[in-house]
């Protein structure tokens, strides 16, 4: 399974670190929303879900926490994200879960598109059978 890992530059000087994320520049499509998951209970298992068409960057901005993904066609991955200037593209077609949160973790997602509760596959059965129209 094909995952797409940015790298994005630090802007590092005597001060300390900075990392600047652009739509259409090193972010791959128009930035429609941030929000950001932290304080996630240890033992919770986030996500459990797919989208329809949105498109999403996730960063652990601090902290970590495991990223599974699954395109449904029988290849999964387990990701670690611990690195502030690291980011996962994920595209609308793919189960995600998010688990393993450490106490300061905050993992920040761009997404393409504003939230709409009707772009979401919250059962995994629907999201075989969508994945296999496709
Ligand atoms: C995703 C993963 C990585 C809003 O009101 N606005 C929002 O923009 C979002 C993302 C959520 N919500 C509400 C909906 C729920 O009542 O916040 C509550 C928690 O959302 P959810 O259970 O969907 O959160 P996660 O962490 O399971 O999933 C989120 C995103 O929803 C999802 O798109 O890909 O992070």
């Amino acid at each position: 399974m094909e995952i797409k890992k940015f790298s994005f530059e630090i802007h590092g000087d005597k001060q300390g670190e900075l990392v600047s994320l652009e739509e259409m520049k090193n972010i791959p499509f128009p930035i429609r929303r941030v929000y950001y998951i932290y304080r996630t209970e240890a033992g919770v298992v986030r996500g459990k879900h797919a989208h329809k068409s949105l498109e999403q960057v996730l960063i652990c901005i601090h902290g970590s926490c495991r990223l599974k993904l699954d395109n449904g066609r029988g290849e999964t991955e387990v990701l670690l994200l611990d690195r502030p200037n690291e980011g996962i593209y994920i595209a609308n077609d793919m189960w995600r879960e998010m688990f393993d949160f450490s106490p300061d973790a905050v993992l920040m997602v761009l997404a393409s598109e504003y939230y709409d509760e009707s772009d979401y596959i919250r059962n995994y059965q629907d999201f075989l059978n969508y994945v296999r129209k496709e």
